[in-house]
């Protein structure tokens, strides 16, 4: 194969004059500009951020000029007829700038508008050649590249992170054979199970509308109508309900591609496959009622987490997982491979994993990269192929499409985070935007003038051949037969979870249910649950003060001339009962890297007890805050003075996975006269967080409204099973301390539901 001219040679070297110069700026600098050479300087550096270098402008040390380059000696002042009279037409510098800025916005994505993206890489562990000819799935050499966003669904570009959502995991790989999107969510199935109903789903989730009301939320009269009559919901509904929609972090949610994909090898034999990402922190979600505070505390609150992980180094991890399905196998499963509401069990198809995904590096700019990135799942390479599931057909259609209005045209491709890292050619020209001088006289094919060029590629030297496979059929509107099991992978799913985890369906459903304003929806919904689930059906039927309805709701999705009998769920049990790995409950919970811990403390704290525990905390890579009823600085009792992160005012125990404590009988009776600070332990309890006290700050215990229920003894035991740590701080206290934040949360305190908080 020829091998790739690359471009970024000149970027290369462009980049490393962009770094050299950055390092060289003027002195005296001041702290912020220290910090952006310093980050400049720290970029790893792969093809793709050459390529980026050769667009990325920094105006550190620079002068100012208008857009054509003209050095600019007022940018104050717009020009006048006299200091006092009108501003003249002629101003073309005032011209200029207001009318750039009139035109910043573009049209927020349709759906996923709210997102965050990150730079990284893709580090292979073992050659798949027996599966796919994918280069990079084959090179276990030399990292892709790659840039991730991650977003919720419904809501606006300014919309909360913390909404019951699904999220988008959208991946692009920078190969040498061109870009791949791996466009996912962070759960495996969807609601629909065909393209043409997607507007339909979507303007039903979007809030209402005449009023616009609610924003980013999914309790309303409409979406829950909609579901309500398209049972081949019930799946993605568990899905949704569950605390897979409120993660902890971007950093500690699965990813899916959702559909089966194909993947093909060189000898042209195929494989279904469905894609998977296991973060190496585990799976974690926060409590809807901490939700639901984070969202007016810290909207930014997924954004920040992994904004400030990736700067503090504490990059986000995740392994490539295959579930690979030998063609022969099409049919073996009991449900259909091409439909988009069934995952395939783990314990059916082990999922086997193959390289891992490191997100080291933030963007530059929100809006060129984050933005502008335009993903779609027909970015494909030699070696992966679709199938025809027809929810990833429509979407083959509609990704490129949406681009045209979202960024302005067909030259959408030359936008710097969109380029491939190999060259491009071919016959394409002109539109709006154009970035490229193409030269010659041709642009068409096949041309005897310039040679016939660019050449097409033959298969063996890398050009894409589609997976040829046999089509036989009539042209007909249809849903297969196969895809009317509505309710077996929704039950499986439920059945599956936890006590807890099943106790926040329940109230989860019966929130979303309790803002519905139409009885008839909420009947139909309780119809709809009782084929998922007699039992969760008369919880939120007993929730929401009704009683569970006699006639089970049909599915309405159906064509004009329909048999509707022929259109309803088919009745079916999942060969697989229980699967545990779609519980959160058996995640990995080894490690507090990037955790956050809020200490407590005022003047008077005992300086031992706080530090000794803040660095164990530290040296396990978690992030810990102090805490105080003001900033500055506290007294500690020894005298010294202890820095302050932030005060009651800015802080919350919403925002920290863990709360400490520190001792000094001064600071606990200023803790205590504090209601914000016995507010953040019972608040910390009720979202069953994990909490240690040093011993003699124990009056601040018995102030909150939970002590009592606890035993009081303060064995390893008790302490690992209540979530409360009280005790001398020492090297035994921080590690147990420690164990107990990696344990995430202590979801059985939630049985009593006795904090008021
Ligand atoms: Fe998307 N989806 N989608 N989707 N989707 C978009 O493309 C669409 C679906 C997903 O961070 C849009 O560039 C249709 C499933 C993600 O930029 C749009 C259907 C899955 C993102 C679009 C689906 C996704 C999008 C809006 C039904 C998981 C954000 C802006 C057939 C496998 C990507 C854009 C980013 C974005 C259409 C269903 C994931 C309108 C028609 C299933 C992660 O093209």
């Amino acid at each position: 194969m020829k091998s790739p001219e690359r471009i970024p040679r000149r970027a290369a070297i462009q980049r490393k004059e962009y770094i050299s110069m950055a390092k060289k700026k003027p002195s005296p600098k001041m702290a912020t500009e220290a910090a952006v050479d310093k980050k400049l300087a720290a970029q790893p550096e792969n093809i793709k951020t050459e390529s980026l270098a050769q667009h990325t402008a920094d105006a550190a040390g620079e002068k100012m000029t208008t857009n054509t380059g003209l050095p600019v000696n007022d940018d104050q002042n717009s020009l006048k007829g006299g200091d006092r009279g009108p501003s003249l037409l002629e101003d073309f510098i005032l011209r200029e700038k207001i009318t750039h800025f009139d035109h910043e916005r573009i049209p927020e994505r349709v759906v996923h508008a709210r997102g965050s993206g990150a730079h990284g890489v893709f580090k292979l562990y073992k050659p798949l050649a027996e599966y796919t000819k994918a280069g990079f799935l084959n090179d276990t050499e030399n990292e892709t590249p790659v840039f991730v966003r991650f977003s919720t669904v419904a809501g606006s570009r300014g919309s909360t992170d913390l909404a019951r959502d699904v999220r988008g995991f959208a991946v692009r790989f920078y190969t040498q054979e061109g870009n791949f999107d791996l466009v996912g969510n962070n759960m495996p199935v969807f609601f629909i199970q065909d393209a043409i109903k997607f507007p339909d789903l979507i303007h039903a989730v979007k809030p209402e509308p005449d009023n616009e009301i609610p924003q980013a939320a999914s309790a309303h009269d409409t979406f829950w109508d909609f579901i309500s009559l398209t049972p081949e919901s019930a799946h993605m509904i568990m899905w949704a309900m569950s605390d897979r929609a409120l993660p902890r972090s971007y950093r500690m949610m699965e990813g899916f591609g959702v559909h089966t994909f194909r993947l093909i090898n060189a000898e042209g034999k195929a494989s279904f496959v469905k894609f998977h990402w296991k973060p190496l922190l585990g799976v974690h979600s926060v409590a809807w009622d901490e939700a639901q505070n984070i969202s007016g505390k810290d909207p930014d609150f997924h954004r920040r987490d992994l904004w400030d992980a990736i700067e503090a180094g504490a990059f986000a991890e995740y392994e490539l997982g295959l579930q690979i399905i030998p063609e022969e196998d099409e049919f073996k499963f009991g449900f259909d491979l091409l439909d988009a509401t069934k995952l395939v069990p783990e314990e059916l198809v082990p999922v086997q994993r193959v390289g891992k995904l490191t997100l080291n590096r933030n963007p530059d700019n929100f809006f060129a990269e984050t933005e502008q990135i335009a993903f779609h799942l027909g970015h494909i390479v030699p070696g992966i192929d679709f199938t025809n599931d027809p929810l990833l057909q429509g979407r083959l259609f509609s990704y490129t499409d949406t681009q045209l209005t979202r960024l302005g045209g067909p030259n959408f491709q030359e936008i710097p985070i969109n380029r491939p890292v190999v060259p491009v050619h071919n016959n394409q020209r002109d539109g709006f935007m154009r970035q490229t001088i193409n030269r010659g006289k041709t642009s068409y094919g096949p041309n005897a003038l310039g040679n016939n060029d660019p050449q097409q590629v033959k298969a063996a030297d890398g050009g894409f051949t589609s997976y040829q496979e046999r089509i036989e059929a009539r042209k007909v509107r249809a849903r297969s037969k196969s895809f009317f099991d509505h309710f077996s992978q929704a039950r499986l799913f439920f059945n599956s979870q936890s006590e807890p985890e099943k106790n926040h369906i329940t109230d989860a459903l019966s929130f979303e249910l309790g803002k519905v304003k139409m009885l008839a929806v909420r009947e139909r919904m309780l119809g709809l649950l009782m084929q998922i689930d007699k039992g969760l059906a008369t919880q939120v039927a007993y929730n929401l003060g009704m009683h569970l309805p006699k006639e089970i709701p049909g599915n309405r999705n159906i064509p004009a001339d329909g048999d509707p009998a022929a259109y309803q769920s088919v009745q079916a049990e999942s060969t697989v009962a229980v699967s545990p790995v779609l519980s959160m409950a058996g995640t990995l919970k080894d490690t507090v890297k990037s955790r956050k811990v809020a200490i407590l403390a005022a003047d008077g704290a005992d300086a031992a007890s706080l530090r000794i525990v803040k660095d164990a905390l530290e040296a396990e890579g978690a992030v810990a805050e102090v805490i105080a009823p003001k900033m500055g600085v506290i007294t500690a009792a020894d005298g010294t003075q202890i820095q302050v992160d932030q005060s009651f005012l800015t802080a919350a125990s919403v925002l920290f996975d863990a709360v400490y404590v520190a001792g000094g009988i001064n600071a606990a009776a200023s803790l205590e006269a504090e209601a914000n600070a016995v507010h953040f332990l019972n608040e910390a309890f009720k979202h069953c967080k994990a909490i240690a006290v040093s011993g003699d700050a124990h009056q601040l215990l018995e102030a909150t409204y939970f002590s009592k229920k606890l035993s009081g003894h303060y064995t390893e035991e008790n302490v690992l099973r209540e979530g409360v740590l009280a005790g001398k701080a020492d090297k035994k206290f921080s590690a147990l301390f420690i164990k107990m934040i990696a344990q995430h949360r202590f979801w059985e305190r939630e049985k009593p539901r006795l904090i008021p908080a």
